[in-house]
């Protein structure tokens, strides 16, 4: 406490208010992705079936989640452990349903997500949504872009069940639900014909997105890609298609960019003022790539600071940058790697949120490059790390230093049964 009163009075020098910052961060949703609890691979098929769509998770820890009870459970334990607010974000294929019932992905009605819904209604939480066009026999291997009609049909269908399902969980959470349209379709080696399958994708985002839904409440997004594995050559959704959709079809839907999928050295930190400058809202998927799409844990580090940064200068807290997580390590305990990026997203919002952007912008405007580099060169040694152990304890949750033991605690009394 006296040393939250010293980094605050220390910040005060700088203009900045650290209890602002606080107040202001408790009030952002950050959506936690369900998926990182058992390696992406859900309740509707075979979970011995590889995952598809150009993504993979790598490692075999012991632990995974393999039932809806067993996910709920682990996630419960991560919400423990992060402050701040929280969505839910469920993937299709986390489909719950009742003893002897199974539906297609064609035909999920909202009721195969009440469990959830009063998951998250019972936390007070919202939550995201995303159609699962991957890991599932009707990928021929394409989806949405497939030549065979009956498949594209499949999934069109299965987009327009989703968006009934993305309002369902709005009405009943009463908050808005993301809904995330992501394909893997693509090929591995040298296409013959390149606008084919981007014609049909259009044309069935077209189809998905004339079911009736309320844009205040279902907010569709299309994410773009670069490549995924297996897909090396050419991929349908990449990021011209993707962004000239949304921005054709702005009053329908929002672009969506995951940081992992672009060229290694383009940053989604500048790509952010970039759309915001033509986009009323925007969403994003925040993940770390390392060499190619690899979905890493968060971690503290410079392009996930930058890109908070950008959201809060941007004024992206007051609703026009959506925030969900995106990853999914299997190599290391996965409650961990859930909390530890969560909590890394939380901690980069509230650096930016006690950055004095004001003064910086001011000098840049006035062309004082020196002292900008001087100041923001300063910044990082201020005692940030107090007033982020301020917000941990106004939230109720662990600071740094005193999780980790809770996590031990559960691996040795849970996960490690699961066997
Ligand atoms: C894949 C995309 C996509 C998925 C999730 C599981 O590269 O990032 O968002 O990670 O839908
Ligand atoms: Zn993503």
């Amino acid at each position: 406490m006296a040393n939250y009163e010293a980094a605050k009075a220390s910040y005060a020098k700088l203009g900045v208010d650290t209890d602002a910052a606080i107040a202001k961060l408790k009030t952002v949703p950050v959506s936690l992705h369900c998926w990182q609890g058992d390696d992406v691979r859900g309740f509707d098929t075979d979970p011995s079936k590889p995952l598809t769509g150009g993504i993979q998770t790598t490692g075999n820890y012991p632990g995974r989640a393999r039932t809806p009870e067993e996910l709920m459970a682990d996630i419960d334990k991560v919400l423990s452990l992060c402050p701040g607010m929280k969505k839910i974000n469920i993937h299709a294929s986390y489909a719950i349903f009742e003893e002897g019932e199974w539906a297609d992905r064609d035909k999920l009605e909202p009721k195969h997500f009440a469990k959830w819904a009063q998951f998250c209604k019972e936390r007070g939480l919202g939550a995201d949504f995303n159609p699962t066009f991957f890991s599932h026999p009707n990928c021929d291997p394409l989806t949405l872009s497939s030549p065979n009609e009956e498949t594209r049909k499949f999934w069109i269908e299965h987009g327009k069940a989703c968006i009934r399902i993305s309002q369902y969980l709005a009405e009943e959470l009463g908050q808005p639900c993301v809904m995330n349209i992501w394909t893997g379709d693509g090929f591995k080696d040298i296409p013959a014909d390149r606008k084919g399958p981007r014609d049909r994708y259009r044309d069935s985002i077209d189809q998905i997105l004339s079911e009736p839904y309320d844009f205040k409440l279902v907010k569709p997004c299309i994410e773009s890609k670069v490549f995924g594995i297996g897909v090396e050559a050419y991929t349908v959704g990449s990021s011209e298609f993707a962004l000239t959709y949304a921005a054709f079809n702005k009053d329908k839907c929002i672009p969506l960019m995951d940081n992992g999928h672009y060229h290694p050295t383009e940053v989604v930190s500048d790509k952010i003022p970039a759309l915001l400058a033509f986009f009323d809202e925007i969403a994003l998927h925040v993940t770390r790539p390392i060499r190619w799409d690899s979905d890493h844990v968060v971690l503290f580090d410079d392009e996930t600071r930058e890109i908070m940064k950008e959201i809060v200068r941007c004024g992206g807290l007051e609703g026009s940058v959506n925030i969900a997580l995106d990853y999914f390590d299997a190599s290391i305990n996965r409650i961990s790697a859930w909390t530890v990026g969560f909590r890394n997203a939380q901690k980069a919002l509230l650096y930016a949120l006690v950055t004095p952007n004001e003064d910086l912008k001011a000098m840049q405007d006035a062309s004082n490059f020196t002292e900008l580099m001087v100041r923001q060169e300063e910044l990082k040694t201020m005692p940030f790390g107090e007033v982020w152990n301020e917000y941990c304890a106004q939230c109720g949750v662990p600071a740094d230093g005193e999780w980790f033991g809770e996590i031990q605690t559960y691996e040795k009394d849970i996960l490690s049964k699961r066997i």
